[in-house]
């Protein structure tokens, strides 16, 4: 037998070869994926389009390693090169952040908060989130989720007359029934969270106080929100939203939580961490402290204000009158189109939203008043003011017409001209 044979033998044939010669259906699904990304405006408020560096970070080898444990302390041989990777990459978290202590391990945002939990609640204690159906997560207590199952939930609101936090609600909330943590954030909330005034009540109440920032880590870390990291016991985030980097999540906390949380994350609810994905953190870590990505998310925000505006003129009802940040809910139903129809018809236009319920929302969560929209992704390719004027135009035609083929087919035309102008992935 020859030594090519002898190998091949082992399995070492699969090694070099390409994936088109492996599986093409999967490489067949990843084309139509690159190719739906390139011709379609994303305005899903919670997704980017990450760096090419991410990218390779992610399909590297260290996605071959096994790591249980942290820096120096591991219960594998061979974690030279990954000590090296997590240990930069928590560097770069503290530093961007500000912040005392980071775990870069969580798989997840969910893991992230769910870490937090398991470090300072027991079963039954009480927690206070924001209701899911005026922004909030699922994460921060609702009854579907672990969060809403394990601890006792007080939920607070927006307020009906101008849909922001009702700071008072929460107050008073968080006086009479003293959580053990007050968390804080969003996932369909367009305005400026004040940290300070939730860590007051926080002190009073006798509470914890956990920020999660999934969606404005980006805004935060450029200065165009303000920064929990002062005020709250804990920070979660995840790594992939205006944060652009690896689908995976991340806690920053106070240093005197450190030991807790490590343990808490693992090996309390994770095994081996990812190292491949915790070295594409670290590159998008450092990518996000360049003046070019401040510059960026400087235009997300402007972009956002520029559509919701946009879209205010073309005669939709935008919740809270505007936005502070990188998205905003659009109230379609005013217009006769539910949530759900719109998504439906604005995807057959190649301009991709969610469906989203909005604050005292008549329909149900599948189906919805409002989408929401986000212009992370747009940014990213290059859009500015004067593409977000046309892309409310777009908007505007497709829902005016309730999906009427003719006119998704003209718009879907002058979307994908609009997208060729403004290439991503080759
Ligand atoms: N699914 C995320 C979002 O779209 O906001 C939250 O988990």
């Amino acid at each position: 037998m020859s030594n090519v044979q002898e190998r091949a033998a082992t399995g070492h044939e699969f090694l070099e070869r390409s994936l088109e010669e492996v599986d093409g259906q999967i490489a067949g699904a990843i084309r139509l994926e690159t190719e739906r990304q390139n011709t379609t405006l994303e305005l899903i408020a919670s997704e980017n389009h990450v760096s090419r560096a991410v990218l390779t970070a992610m399909g590297s080898v260290f996605t071959n390693k096994y790591a249980e444990g942290y820096p120096g302390k591991r219960y594998y041989g061979g974690c030279g090169p990954t000590d090296i990777v997590e240990t930069i990459a928590i560097e770069r978290a503290m530093k961007l952040f500000g912040a005392e202590h980071a775990n870069v391990q969580p798989h997840s945002g969910s893991q992230a908060n769910m870490a937090v939990y398991f470090s300072v609640l027991k079963p039954g204690d009480t927690i206070m989130g924001m209701d899911l159906a005026h922004g909030g997560h699922l994460t921060h207590g609702h009854p579907l989720s672990y969060s809403g199952r394990d601890f006792k939930v007080v939920a607070y609101h927006v307020r009906k007359n101008d849909e922001t936090i009702d700071y008072d609600e929460m107050e008073q909330l968080a006086l009479e029934h003293k959580p053990r943590l007050i968390i804080c954030g969003a996932s369909a909330y367009s305005r400026v969270i004040d940290f300070k005034r939730i860590r007051d009540i926080a002190d009073r109440a006798g509470s914890l106080m956990m920020a999660d920032i999934a969606h404005i880590a980006g805004l935060v870390v450029t200065g165009n929100h303000p920064s929990p990291v002062p005020y709250a016991d804990f920070v979660t985030t995840t790594t992939h939203k205006t944060l652009r980097g690896p689908r995976a999540g991340l806690v920053l906390c106070k240093a005197q939580y450190a030991k807790d949380l490590d343990r808490a994350l693992f090996p309390g609810i994770q095994g081996g961490p990812l190292v491949h994905i915790i070295a594409a953190k670290a590159v998008a870590f450092q990518e996000a402290a360049t003046p070019e990505f401040r510059e960026y998310q400087g235009q997300v925000v402007r972009n956002a204000r520029a559509l919701a505006a946009a879209m205010g003129e073309a005669g939709f009802r935008i919740i809270s009158g505007g936005t502070d940040n990188h998205l905003f809910m659009a109230d379609v139903f005013v217009k006769g189109t539910t949530g759900k129809d719109a998504q439906n018809f604005l995807e057959a236009a190649n301009i991709t939203v969610n469906k989203n319920t909005i604050p005292f929302d008549t329909q149900k969560p599948m189906v919805a008043s409002g989408i929401r929209i986000g212009t992370p992704a747009v940014t990213t390719r290059g859009l500015r003011e004067p593409e977000m004027k046309s892309i409310a135009q777009f908007i505007a035609r497709v829902l005016d017409s309730k999906g009427d083929g003719s006119v998704i087919a003209a718009v879907r035309k002058e979307v994908m001209a609009l997208c060729a102008r403004f290439p991503i992935y080759e």
